[in-house]
C-alpha cells in the first residue's frame, strides 16, 4: 500500500486515536505485572518459597487483533474490539507447583479493583489434544489523565511442565496447516499426561518436604521449653515462660 495515495490528516488522527488505545492495555499490563510482583514478594516471604518462575507480558499486534475480528465477524471498530476482544493484555504467569497456581488466581480474584470476567480451568478439564492451563479473563481499572477506562486482560497460570507442553507444541504446529496425522495427535496428548503426571509427582514431593521442615520448625520451638542436663531433659515451669513473655512486651 502507497501511504501517499492516503489522506495524511485521517492517517494521523486514526494513528493517535489507535495509539492511545493500545495504551491503556500496556498500562494495565504494567499495573498487574506489578500487583504479581508484590503478591510473589510477600509470598516468597510469608512461606519461604516463590511460587513464580518467570512472568511474561505481551501485547496482541494490531495485525493478530486485525485478524482475530475478520475471524469472528465482529464489526470493525474501536469499540466494538474493546467488548469483544479480550486477550490484547496478555501476560503468562509459570508457577513451580500446581498448588501456586490456584493460590495465586485466587489471591488475584480477590483483590478488590479486579473484576473477573471469565475463568476458564483448562487443568480440571484439559483440552482434546492435552493444553492445561488456567485462564482468568480480569478487568481493572486504568487512570488516564482524562478518563477512567477499564481495561480486559488474559492471564494464563501455569506450571512448567504446562508451559513446556505448551510452547513446544505451538512450535511444532507453527506454520503447518495441513492435517496432524493420528498418531502423531496420541503422542502430544501422552507428552501432556506424562507433563501432568509430574507435576503431581513434584506436588507430592514438595508438600511432604513442606510437613517435614514444618515439624522440624515445631521441635525447634519446644526445645526452647526444655532444659537438657546430661541426659536429662527438664520442662521448663509454664509460669516462668509466661513471665519472659511479659518482660519482654
Ligand atoms: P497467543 O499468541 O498466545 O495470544 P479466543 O481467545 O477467543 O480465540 P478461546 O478458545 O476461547 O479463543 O481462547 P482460550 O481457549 O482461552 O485460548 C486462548 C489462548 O490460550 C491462546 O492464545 C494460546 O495462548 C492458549 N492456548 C489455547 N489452546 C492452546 C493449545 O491447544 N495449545 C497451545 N500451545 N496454546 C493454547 P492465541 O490467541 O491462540 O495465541
Amino acid at each position: 500500500m502507497n501511504v501517499a495515495n492516503l489522506d495524511l490528516k485521517n492517517l494521523q488522527s486514526f494513528k493517535m486515536e489507535l495509539t492511545r488505545f493500545m495504551m491503556t492495555y500496556k498500562f494495565a499490563l504494567d499495573e498487574m505485572e506489578t500487583k504479581i510482583k508484590i503478591l510473589q514478594e510477600e509470598f516468597e516471604y510469608v512461606h519461604e518459597h516463590n511460587p513464580i518462575e518467570h512472568i511474561k507480558c505481551r501485547l496482541k499486534s494490531p495485525e493478530s487483533i486485525f485478524h482475530k475480528v475478520l475471524r469472528k465477524n465482529y464489526p470493525l471498530s474501536l469499540s466494538s474490539i474493546k467488548t469483544h476482544i479480550k486477550d490484547i493484555a496478555g501476560i503468562r504467569i509459570t508457577c513451580s507447583f500446581l498448588s501456586d497456581i490456584y493460590t495465586l488466581s485466587e489471591m488475584l480474584q480477590n483483590q478488590s479493583d479486579i473484576r473477573v470476567l471469565e475463568v476458564k480451568d483448562y487443568i480440571k478439564h484439559p483440552k482434546a489434544n492435552g493444553y492445561q492451563s488456567l485462564h482468568l479473563i480480569l478487568e481493572l481499572p486504568v487512570f488516564m489523565t482524562d478518563r477512567t477506562e477499564h481495561v480486559c486482560m488474559e492471564v494464563q497460570i501455569r506450571t512448567i511442565a504446562m508451559d513446556f507442553w505448551a510452547s513446544l507444541e505451538h512450535k511444532i504446529y507453527y506454520k503447518y496447516d495441513a492435517e496432524v496425522p493420528d498418531h502423531l495427535l496420541r503422542e502430544l496428548k501422552d507428552a501432556a499426561d506424562s507433563a501432568a503426571a509430574l507435576d503431581r509427582k513434584m506436588e507430592g514431593i514438595h508438600h511432604e518436604i513442606d510437613n517435614l521442615k514444618k515439624r522440624k520448625e515445631i521441635q525447634d520451638e519446644s526445645q526452647f521449653k526444655q532444659l537438657t542436663i546430661q541426659d536429662q531433659t527438664f520442662e521448663l515451669p509454664e509460669d516462668l515462660l509466661k513471665l519472659l513473655e511479659t518482660e519482654e512486651e
